[in-house]
């Protein structure tokens, strides 16, 4: 189910809970292709804008309640939290890379996308991924222009969401696509890949800035 109705907040990822490292540098050295993994802290550092936020459930927050002045989107899309996961695109780009190739309903050509499993991303926020499948939780994905979209968190798994930074090899932006687009390859799912091409992506939320992790379907 998705609609243009904004309500919810955003978050993002620390496997070891509310500590969360400074680990800009560490992900920016050579090496740090080899230390990829869903256990990153997170970065939040205070010189990288904050790219996702995720609240809910299992998140282990590493900052507190939307602010009036610097949260101003949040506050528009009508999104409460006592605490939220907050990450910026180095703890992303931190974690194991996935691609996949997929046709665009923008211009019915085959593009790959690149960026991490939506679910590692939720598992460095904290989350027990298969604790929060087992009790049915949901996901609202929140569009930087105020469109969302809602769905199980089970089947975000199932369709390995990916949050997309890059398209063909290029960084996404804001204008565009990005930074971040949950997206999917529709053609490996069933029930997707007989829709018409126009109908496919409703779930591929562009300029994704907040994940609301909720114990039921939202309202
Ligand atoms: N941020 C954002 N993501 C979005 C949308 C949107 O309006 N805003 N529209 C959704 C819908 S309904 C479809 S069919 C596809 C393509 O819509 P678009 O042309 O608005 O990108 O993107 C989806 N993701
Ligand atoms: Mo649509």
């Amino acid at each position: 189910m998705s609609d243009s109705k904004p309500l919810s907040r955003r978050g993002l990822l620390s496997r070891s809970g509310a500590a969360c490292a400074a680990l800009g540098t560490l992900a920016l050295a050579p090496s740090a292709q080899a230390a990829r993994s869903a256990s990153q802290a997170c970065v939040l550092n205070g010189l990288q804008p904050v790219m996702l936020t995720i609240s809910g459930p299992g998140v282990q927050g590493n900052r507190g309640k939307p602010q009036p002045v610097t949260d101003h989107m949040l506050q528009t899309h009508g999104y409460q939290f006592e605490s939220a996961w907050a990450c910026g695109l180095d703890a992303l780009n931190s974690l194991e890379q996935h691609t996949l190739k997929t046709t665009l309903e923008y211009d019915n050509a085959e593009h790959s996308l690149q960026g991490p499993l939506l679910e590692n991303v939720l598992q460095a926020s904290g989350v027990d991924i298969a604790q929060a499948m087992a009790q049915g939780h949901w996901l609202t994905l929140q569009g930087i222009d105020g469109y969302r979209s809602q769905l199980p968190l089970a089947q975000a798994v199932r369709w390995r969401m990916l949050l997309a930074t890059q398209l063909d090899g290029t960084p996404l932006s804001i204008g565009g696509l990005g930074p971040l687009w949950a997206s999917f390859a529709p053609q490996h799912i069933d029930e997707l890949k007989q829709l018409p091409l126009k109908q496919r992506f409703t779930a591929a939320v562009w300029g994704l800035y907040y994940i609301q992790i909720s114990a039921q379907q939202p309202a």
